[in-house]
């Protein structure tokens, strides 16, 4: 049986960026039989609390939206925690995803799993076949590992585990802590900051020259549940919107959403991280999955959700 209003769904990462998303639109939908739950209730990093928690709940369908994430410093400065958690995370989750007999189970990865020059847009082939990017190789290399242990179980025990491979992705529920924060949320807040504070420069990292594919976490929630109804494949499938900006062009675009009118520079000594990292995700719009959110619109919502989640 497919997933319906009345299943019983798991969402792992609930209160995160993607989680919250994926739980958006399941409510949207009119699921009714939703189930998450904080770090305090159930600790994925153990195994047992894991197990029981299963055994408790009974999902018949689970979304992995929890993981330990950070942007570009942050992989870089805490290789040991973004390996083991995360290999952690999703080893409980989906081996107890087995054990419990969950029906059919979403695991998500990131698009930093692919060589660093690997062809662009990047095809889900590419997979293994060159060195990672060295900032977020440990993150990458755990989230390789998930989805070989879903196609592991499909194939050892017939498990309906599938992967789905989202592109940078910001929204509603992001980190806005500037040390650990990916680019989008780091941009909202220095130059709001800047403009209130009436600083007459924003420093951003890096060069600015690389490229960047941005999708809007509802557009990910939507085909989360999608995947979860339509796609059944040991291989795992790109999302992304097809398009790419630089973070110049991105720093430029934030500083005029936010009313920031001073200067842009750009610190050097900070890593610019992969040059380019454009999906293909010609698989999934194939099935007839489309974004519905650009990159304007949905940064001025995300500017909303910085606004109204700020104390102070
Ligand atoms: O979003 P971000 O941290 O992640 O950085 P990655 C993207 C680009 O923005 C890099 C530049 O070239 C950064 O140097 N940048 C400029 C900034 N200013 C800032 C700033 O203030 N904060 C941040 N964070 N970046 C991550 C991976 O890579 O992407 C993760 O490390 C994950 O593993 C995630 O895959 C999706 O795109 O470089």
């Amino acid at each position: 049986m497919s997933m319906n209003e009345h299943s019983r769904v798991y969402v792992a990462g609930h209160r995160g960026l993607v989680g919250s998303a994926i739980w958006r639109e399941l409510q949207r939908r009119g699921f009714r039989n939703l189930i998450g739950r904080t770090r305090q209730e159930v600790d994925l990093l153990d195994a047992a609390a894991v197990s029981r928690f299963y055994a408790e709940t009974k999902p018949e369908f689970v979304f992995i939206a929890a993981a330990k994430v950070g942007g570009i410093l942050a992989n870089d400065q805490q290789p040991a925690s973004f390996l083991f958690e995360n290999l952690q995370i999703q080893n409980h989750l989906i081996h107890g995803a087995w054990q419990a007999g969950v029906r059919k189970l979403l695991f998500l990865g990131s698009s930093c799993i692919y060589p660093k020059l690997a062809p662009q847009p990047l095809r889900e082939e590419s997979l293994l076949s060159g060195p990672l990017e060295p900032t977020n190789e440990w993150y990458a290399v755990a989230k390789i590992a998930g989805i070989k242990l879903c196609q592991a179980y499909r194939r050892q025990y017939g498990c309906d585990f599938i992967s789905a491979m989202p592109t940078n992705m910001y929204g509603p529920n992001d980190n806005y802590d500037l040390q650990t924060s990916h680019v989008l949320p780091a941009f909202l807040r220095k130059f709001h900051e800047a403009k209130v504070s009436g600083a007459a420069r924003v420093v951003c990292w890096g060069s600015g020259t690389p490229l960047r594919e941005f999708l809007h976490a509802d557009d990910l929630g939507r085909a989360c549940v999608f995947l979860m109804q339509h796609y059944s494949e040991e291989q795992f499938i790109n999302v992304g919107s097809g398009r790419e900006v630089s973070i110049r062009e991105l720093a430029e675009l934030v500083g005029r959403i936010v009313g920031f009118t001073g200067e842009i520079v750009w610190d050097t000594t900070k890593p610019d991280g992969t040059p380019r990292k454009l999906m293909d995700s010609s698989r999934l719009f194939a099935l007839g999955w489309r974004p519905q959110i650009d990159l304007e619109m949905g940064i001025r919502s995300a500017y909303e959700d910085f606004l109204a989640k700020r104390v102070g």
